[in-house]
């Protein structure tokens, strides 16, 4: 695969820049359109409808009146199932053209988008769509003369919304169980990133989905994020975001209707080499991967590698050998590892942090500067510092780039005690030959995945989500991504004895 056929492929494909309401295509009430930029070149890839309030009650009012009829909410499972089944080939079918918007409009590798985000957004929506008819509710040991079941009932209508950094993947980890469940959804994808979401709308339209029950309503996180947030019609909203954002929507749910409210937050997550690893070239590898992939805007990039004195100068230079082989440029270069972050506000925003790394005393041996500026897009390569303590603003704060912090530790009391010395608490990684020191720490560390000799979020069948400010109100994926999109009813019936 070359360049130029992506480049030729770029200007045949036609995204989708409206609004998806109650079935179709449409405008916003204002009329008003926003533009989503290329990250790799800052040009404009599109004017997209821009939603707001009165476009959030349009899309609550179908959603209502799709759950009431039943033509989702009350179909039998298996026949929900059929439906997801279906979105999930088409999804497979287009693959290639849903990998490339992804590229264009978040700047991540095109190989990365195809390679990872798409399959893991088909396995997603497979997997729940599997799950639905095989999940059973309860008969409670009641005494003689009542019979007593606890089933699971959809919540009703779910709000969603989502970041840029996994637009489609993300898309799908919500859509799927919520949808398998038999709510009505509404979502609302980033700003910088909508042009997915509402492309995976029109396939859902293929693959049978009744009209009202899911809407994409691209715009801003003040306006038609708020909206949902404070509406009295949407029942349960499931929010992945920055921490900051995520206590609005909180707010958003005590000032209007208690709405279910599920966060999925940042991270700072830390990354532990212990004393005696024999051979670290595969820890290097996976500490690449954690910090370096989706060009370290990751919500668990590992970012605090806590790494025993005892062999903390050969991890690092084998660790520098290892960045330097992640090429930084065009997305849509075969031979690109790291794309363009976000957009240029957020290379500005982590420009600073490193700022603030060299001012607090921590020593930068890799990376640090913009690269590509002849391009117009935000790119930054493999960044490292040395010497950061766990007190500077470069180990506490979620950086969102490919930007490593090294913590120098003495025994593995203390890294467990760096480890847990953050407000996050979403993943962590330990790499050891020593089984035991791995239990003892897979025990010890306060966080929701923690991955041994590894970098690993795991895959469909186990829960994801963050202890502390990581996380709140449930877990995404696995039987686990179920609960939040149901309520649990009591049917209790006195029967003659
Ligand atoms: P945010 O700025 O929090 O934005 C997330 C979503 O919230 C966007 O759709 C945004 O709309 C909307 N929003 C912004 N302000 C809002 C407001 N006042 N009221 C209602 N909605 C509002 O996050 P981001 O910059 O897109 O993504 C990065 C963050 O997401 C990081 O902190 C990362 O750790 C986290 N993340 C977490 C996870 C998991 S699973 N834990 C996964 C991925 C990302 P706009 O697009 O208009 O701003």
């Amino acid at each position: 695969m070359e360049a130029l056929d992506l480049r030729a492929r770029v200007a045949a494909l036609t995204p989708e820049t409206r609004a998806f309401i109650g079935g179709t295509f449409c405008d916003s009430a204002s009329g008003r359109r926003f533009a989503t930029l290329n990250p790799a070149t800052g040009q404009k890839l599109a004017d997209v409808v821009e939603c707001d309030a009165a476009d959030v009650d349009r899309a609550v009012a179908a959603a209502r009146k799709a759950f009431a009829a039943g033509t989702w909410s009350r179909m039998a499972p298996k026949d929900r199932k059929r439906v997801l089944l279906r979105l999930a080939d088409l999804v497979e079918a287009h693959a290639e053209d849903l990998a490339l918007l992804e590229s264009l409009d978040n700047g991540k590798p095109y190989l990365d988008a195809l390679n990872a985000d798409l399959p893991d957004a088909i396995e997603t929506i497979r997997w729940h769509a599997e799950t639905i008819d095989k999940i059973w509710g309860q008969v409670s040991p009641t005494p003689p003369g009542v019979v007593s079941m606890v089933v699971r009932e959809p919540v009703g209508v779910v709000g969603a919304v989502i970041p840029w950094n996994f637009p489609l993947a993300i898309t799908a980890m919500k859509l799927a169980p919520a949808l398998a469940a038999g709510n009505s959804l509404i979502l609302k994808p980033a700003e910088q990133t909508p042009l997915t979401a509402l492309a995976l709308a029109a396939l859902a339209v293929e693959a049978g989905l009744p009209d009202g029950v899911l809407s994409v309503l691209p715009g801003f996180g003040e306006t038609a994020g708020q909206a949902m947030g404070r509406h009295m019609g949407i029942d349960c909203l499931s929010f992945t975001g920055s921490t900051e954002v995520g206590r609005y929507f909180l707010k958003y749910s005590a000032e209007s209707n208690l709405k279910k409210v599920t966060l999925e937050l940042g991270g700072k997550s830390p990354v532990i080499v212990m004393d005696g690893l024999r051979n670290l070239q595969p820890a290097a590898d996976q500490i690449a991967m954690g910090i370096l992939f989706s060009q370290g805007e990751n919500c668990s990039a590992g970012s605090r590698l806590i790494v025993h004195r005892a062999i903390k100068d050969r991890l690092l230079e084998v660790v520098q050998e290892t960045f330097r082989t992640w090429t930084v440029g065009d997305p849509l270069d075969p031979a690109t590892k790291i794309g363009a972050l976000i957009e240029e506000r957020h290379l500005q925003r982590i420009l600073g942090f490193i700022e603030s790394g060299k001012a607090q005393g921590a020593r930068l041996i890799m990376g640090g500067e913009r690269l590509q500026t002849a391009s117009g897009g935000a790119f930054l390569g493999p960044t490292i510092f040395d010497g950061v303590t766990n007190d500077m603003q470069i180990a506490r704060e979620e950086i969102f780039g490919p930007v490593l912090s090294v913590i120098t530790v003495d025994s593995e009391e203390e890294a467990i005690a760096v480890a847990n010395d953050s407000d996050y608490g979403l993943a962590a990684s330990v790499h050891t030959d020593d089984l035991h020191v791995a239990h003892r720490m897979a025990g010890a560390i306060r966080a929701g995945t923690v991955s041994v000799n590894c970098f690993s979020e795991g895959d469909n069948s186990v829960p994801f989500g963050g202890f502390k400010m990581s996380g709140f109100g449930g877990r995404e994926k696995g039987l686990f991504g179920h609960e939040q999109y149901t309520e649990p009813k009591t049917i209790w019936i006195q029967i003659e004895a």
